[in-house]
């Protein structure tokens, strides 16, 4: 058997002092402003503290840095339109510790390579450019000028512009998206991997087949008139929080909540708003209607029982399905209901671990409602058949004609607070045809046609040598990408690695023979040109683009924009040969919103109606019930599902966030409503798996993934029993990383399944 090493350290194991409570039962309330306040005053002082969290999601204030969550078109809460985890992320941005070149004088990247990713967080803004020689042990210091001018060396001495890779995070606003991928396209590639590849592409491709458009339907407003709201594979308590509030009044109002979800996250069950005094002093709104602990991967045989459930009963009595609607807006529905005949509900009760009751259960709430709205993340998102996950959620809605009316909808919640719209700003490795016409159009260059790489054939083409320059707009893809050990295998391959960032992380200590950390502008921060406060703009994961205005003084004048870091690169790249005025775009941030809206449709009047605070929505056909497929109506679609056959040693594996981190950055070492403090390296599982294995609770083992022959190992967590569906285990994302495999991905889509890793577990035989 193959087995892949790592030459640095790349999962540090030292334990902090593990400690185990009942998970909580309601979310929010006094605990979690406390909680705010303790991490928005620990990194800067109360002013500045005070100042950022009262223009945080204000109309005329800046977006908030951490979900993409939609604000209230309406009224906003004057002092507290955020949440813990909003604070949080502010908190992180907008510390005042500086990181400077002082400190990586002290600190060979060796010795970085052994921090935990939490005390790498906490160690401030990075403050200065920092270059890393060829052979080099350390980061020294590097002028800006010199830092674009390697850049620029090393691109244009490739073979082809296709050996380059250019990654784009989600915090990236309109406006740095679309020079960078300008940028990117005159300098010849569409090697535009994004971290949507990794979270909601299986979405995109499911509902742009079926529904002629890569987002979700719905507005903030159809949740408060919906009857019936899915929440799948998302856990909003703690990465959307700001959808609880949305989630009360449609309770209010009304609506059934329906969860599906292999743990009982706390947010799904009850929820006590800080903005009210109620809220404040404990009082809660109980959530779901209706809990299905599906089983990891269940949700394929769970919503196929759904809709055979409602095809006998519509056989039985009619009333059912919305045939008026079948019939002028969709097609393939008899194929479906063929596949559903065939379908034998026992036998799916098994493949989902839920009872035919409980089956019974969600398929009455479905069938008595008429305004259905499915709301879902990576629990749906990260599988092998993950866009067979989201077409048959499709499926339930267009047989209730629950798409393009008020109140019902697809609500695929997006992650990163931009990366809706940096893929409507053309971060995208396989750009519409229409789309690169349009760039040839209005800049007269020719536009490269061939697809680029994706997050995962990125990955695979460094580790073949086949792309050598690596450079990041954001993010921690060392982190953040599957099967850790190759993928830094594969950065070690280039010759250059370069990072745009704001704070220090792995991925700044993997690096290629040379290595660039470019620090920027972030949020929060003012951002001045020519004397002038500019402002950018965001799209929220319902489609509605606003400004975005940076307040707070910048820790350091060395820090660019990122705007003005894709000018400085490409005037030091492309020269006079481009075709771009770059520093004309770059005076005025109105420029290059004008550019974007002879470029991209949906944008008329940019200027103007950016500024109208609230900002606009984008059209969307599925919304106004008009689908633009390839034949102009909805496609249902039938689905199919492998149960995975387990040995007695093998277990899924899920990799989720715990409620103090955003992604690859922890904020802290709490979950707290799971009820884990002061460790990370934890394993939940089943108590009847932990006796079968012979384990205990606070036993400390290793796991293992062998998928392709390749032995893949994380050593030393701590097994917790939680309430999971037996078989089923639960760690926190990036530690599990390693074990997620380069080639286990969505047919598809190719998002790596994260939340399906096979996975056996030993005792630990490490010295204690
Ligand atoms: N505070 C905070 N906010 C965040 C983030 C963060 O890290 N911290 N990250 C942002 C980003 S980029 C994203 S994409 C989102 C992520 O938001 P989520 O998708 O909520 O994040 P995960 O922690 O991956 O949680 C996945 C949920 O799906 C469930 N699940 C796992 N597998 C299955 C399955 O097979 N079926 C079903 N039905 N459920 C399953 C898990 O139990 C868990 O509740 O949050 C965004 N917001
Ligand atoms: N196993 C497993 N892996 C996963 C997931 C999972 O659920 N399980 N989730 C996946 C998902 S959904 C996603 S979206 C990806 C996330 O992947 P990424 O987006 O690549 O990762 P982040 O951790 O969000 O990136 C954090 C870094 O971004 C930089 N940063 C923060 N703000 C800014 C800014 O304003 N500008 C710039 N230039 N840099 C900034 C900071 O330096 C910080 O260290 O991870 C994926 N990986
Ligand atoms: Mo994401």
């Amino acid at each position: 058997m193959k087995k892949e090493t790592a030459d640095t350290e790349l999962t540090p194991e030292n334990f902090t002092g593990l400690k185990v409570e009942a998970p909580q039962e309601v979310a929010v309330g006094l605990p979690a402003v406390i909680s705010s306040a303790k991490h928005v005053f620990g990194a800067m002082n109360v002013g500045r503290g005070m100042k950022a969290l009262l223009n945080l999601n204000q109309k005329d204030g800046f977006d908030c840095p951490s979900c993409a969550w939609p604000d209230p078109d309406d009224e906003r809460s004057a002092i507290a339109e955020y949440c813990e985890n909003g604070a949080k992320a502010v908190a992180e941005e907008a510390t005042t510790k500086r990181l400077t070149a002082e400190f990586f004088a002290q600190h060979s990247i060796k010795q970085l390579g052994a921090w935990s990713d939490y005390e790498l967080s906490q160690e401030g803004r990075i403050a200065q450019p920092m270059y890393k020689p060829k052979e080099a042990t350390h980061y020294q210091l590097i002028e800006w000028e010199e830092a674009f001018g390697k850049i620029a060396q090393h691109l244009n001495r490739l073979n082809s512009p296709n050996e380059a890779i250019f990654y784009t995070s989600g915090r990236t606003s309109n406006e740095a998206a679309f020079l960078y991928q300008l940028f990117v396209r005159e300098y010849g590639t569409n090697n535009l991997p994004d971290c949507s590849n990794m979270c909601h592409e299986s979405s995109g491709v499911a509902l742009n087949e079926t529904l002629g458009i890569g987002k979700g339907s719905v507005k903030l407003e159809d949740l408060y008139i919906a009857d019936l709201i899915i929440i799948a594979g998302q856990n909003p308590g703690t990465n959307h929080p700001r959808m609880l509030t949305a989630l009360e009044k449609a309770k209010k109002n009304g609506a059934k909540i329906l969860s599906v979800n292999p743990l009982h996250e706390t947010g799904l069950v009850a929820y006590s708003n800080p903005q009210t005094a109620l809220g404040l002093l404990g009082g809660k709104t109980s959530l779901s209607d209706l809990f299905l602990q599906v089983r990891l991967n269940g949700d394929v045989p769970l919503f196929k029982a759904i809709l055979k459930l409602m095809y006998d009963t519509e056989q039985q009595r009619g009333g059912v399905f919305d045939w008026e609607f079948i019939r002028e807006k969709t097609e393939g529905v008899e194929e479906l209901l063929e596949d559903l005949k065939t379908c034998d509900v026992a036998q799916l009760s098994k493949d989902c671990g839920l009872t035919i009751d409980e089956m019974n259960e969600a398929a009455e709430l479905v069938i008595s409602s008429q305004k259905i709205i499915v709301c879902w993340a990576m629990g749906l998102t990260q599988h092998k058949n993950a866009v067979d996950n989201i077409r048959e959620v499709v499926n339930l809605l267009l047989l209730k004609g629950s798409i393009g009316k008020q109140g019902a909808g697809t609500c695929p919640v997006r992650g990163h607070s931009n990366v809706q719209g940096d893929r409507t700003m053309g971060i995208w490795e396989e750009p519409p045809k229409a789309f690169l016409d349009s760039l040839k159009k209005q800049f007269g260059f020719e536009p490269p046609r061939q697809h680029g790489y994706n997050t995962v054939d990125a990955i695979k083409a460094m580790h073949e040598g086949k792309a050598t320059v690596f450079f990041a707009m954001g993010g921690n893809f060392l982190s953040a990408t599957p099967d850790t050990v190759y993928t830094a295998k594969a950065l070690r391959n280039c010759s250059l690695t370069a990072h745009v960032s704001t704070k220090l992380n792995r991925s700044h200590l993997v690096t290629g023979q040379e290595a660039l950390i470019l620090p920027c502008l972030g949020r929060t921060d003012k951002d001045i040109k020519n004397g002038k406060v500019q402002f950018v703009s965001v799209e929220n994961s319902m489609g509605v683009v606003h400004q975005s205005k940076g307040k707070l003084q910048p820790v350091s004048d060395q820090l660019l924009s990122e705007p003005d870091i894709v000018r400085r690169l490409a005037n030091a790249t492309l020269g006079t040969k481009s075709k771009v005025n770059w520093d004309k775009l770059l005076l005025n941030y109105d420029h290059i919103r004008e550019a974007i809206e002879k470029t991209i449709p949906g944008f008329e009047r940019y200027n103007e109606r950016v500024r109208i605070l609230g900002g606009f929505y984008l059209p969307n056909g599925a919304r106004d019930g008009n689908f633009k497929t390839s034949i102009g109506k909805a496609r249902f679609s039938v689905n199919h599902y492998v149960p995975f056959k387990l040995s007695d040693k093998e277990y899924l594996m899920m990799t989720i966030r715990s409620h103090d981190q955003f992604n690859t950055t922890i904020y802290g070492l709490n979950d707290r409503y799971r009820g884990i403090y002061n460790e990370r390296r934890v394993v939940l599982m089943n108590e009847k798996d932990i006796e079968k294995a012979g384990l205990k609770a606070g036993t400390v083992v290793d796991l293992y993934n062998f998928y392709g022959g390749v032995e893949r190992e994380a050593p030393r967590f701590i097994v917790v029993p939680y309430s999971i569906p037996e078989r089923c285990i639960a760690t926190y994302f990036p530690e599990t990383n390693t074990l997620v495999p380069i080639d286990s991905f969505a047919d598809r889509s190719m998002t790596p399944t994260s939340k399906t890793v096979v996975v056996e577990i030993k005792k630990s035989v490490k010295k204690e």
